[in-house]
């Protein structure tokens, strides 16, 4: 979609990206494809539902973990808003240690349900904390992203489904229950799978799953469409001038399930107990030699716990993602 400025000798043809082409006559049409440019993600929107899982945590016993009552509380704010959006949400049941846990998979209606590109967080915490880098800032960037769609009127060409997963922490038990329960029928529909996991540490690094395996260290690449789901996020932040790094598919978060049955997957990722080399603090500032998050998996992991320059890079990043690979009608 294209916004056009006629001035006086040159037509200004100025794209909702920001793009300015200067030239041409005030009748020439524009030559560019007609999708719609991605939003840019308020951040105020995201900080506002980090502040709601911090609020349900401490209203919770301090923690929104597995079986607790402080993640029934995440995934019905998560659910309320998307289905007051237009979104067809649904609840997925599993059991994992003798407790109820729940995925919330919501899909937008349209788009070639035969094409589906998915984006997924884990909504749950570990017990020790409210979990807000750890994983709120994946869960808020992909709901605010979805919320963008409605808003937007998006009509993808592909049909765009989000997932929050239940019991990451204990083992990626969600995730890997939906794939399971997958029929075959449905996982080949699938066309890509992007995972965000710690968008926000305080330290931040920028990290893309390797999926052409350039910067592997001997996870290998991932499924056939993995390193194109790389490039649209390296894309992305190669346009907002923010060097990235790879990061291995070590099966740490919940594309693992999805890579293991053979599903393209991507991703971003800020860090976690790691710890910032010299080169990537000359690459992206912060203090070297220290966690990309001192929080993880702490008490400490709070609303306080995040790099806010990160979450609103990264949500960027996703829209971006989501609508250049989503395609628009
Ligand atoms: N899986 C993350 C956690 O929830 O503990 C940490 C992590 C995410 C590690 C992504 C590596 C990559
Ligand atoms: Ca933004
Ligand atoms: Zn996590």
């Amino acid at each position: 979609m294209l916004k056009r400025v006629a001035a006086t000798t040159a037509a200004l043809a100025l794209s909702v990206t920001g793009a300015l082409v200067i030239g041409g006559s005030a009748s020439a049409a524009p030559t560019s494809s007609t999708s719609a440019a991605a939003p840019d993600i308020s951040l105020e929107n995201v900080q506002g539902h980090l502040n709601e899982f911090q609020q349900i945590a401490e209203q919770n016993g301090g923690n929104r973990a597995h079986g607790s009552a402080g993640y029934k509380a995440s995934l019905d704010y998560v659910k309320g808003l998307l289905d007051d959006a237009g979104f067809k949400t649904q609840v997925q049941e599993f059991t994992s240690g003798g407790e109820t846990g729940y995925n919330l998979i919501a899909d937008w209606p349209g788009g070639n349900s035969d094409d589906v590109l998915m984006a997924g967080a884990h909504l749950d915490s570990v017990s020790r904390g409210a979990g807000i880098n750890d994983n709120a800032t994946g869960s808020a960037g992909i709901l605010e992203v979805a919320l963008e769609v409605a808003r937007s009127d998006h009509k993808p060409d592909k049909h765009l489904r989000f997932a929050w997963w239940g019991a990451e922490e204990l083992g990626l038990i969600g995730s890997k229950h939906y794939v399971s329960e997958l029929p075959e029928a449905e996982r080949t529909k699938i066309s890509g799978y992007y995972n965000f996991d710690m968008i926000g540490s305080p330290n931040a690094g920028y990290f893309l799953y390797d999926g052409d395996d350039s910067d592997g260290t001997g996870a290998g690449p991932g499924p056939d469409g993995s390193a194109e789901m790389e490039k649209v996020l390296e894309d992305y932040f190669g346009s907002i001038d923010v060097a990235t790094r790879g990061t291995d598919f070590d099966g740490r978060s919940d594309y693992g399930p999805f890579i293991q049955a053979g599903i393209a997957a991507g991703g971003t990722f800020t860090g976690a107990e790691g710890r910032k080399t010299a080169e990537e603090t000359e690459l992206w500032g912060g203090t070297e030699g220290e966690a990309y998050d001192p929080c993880y998996h702490s008490a400490c992991d709070d609303k306080a716990n995040v790099d806010t320059t990160a979450l609103d890079r990264n949500a960027d990043a996703i829209a971006y993602a989501m609508w250049t690979l989503g395609g628009s009608q």
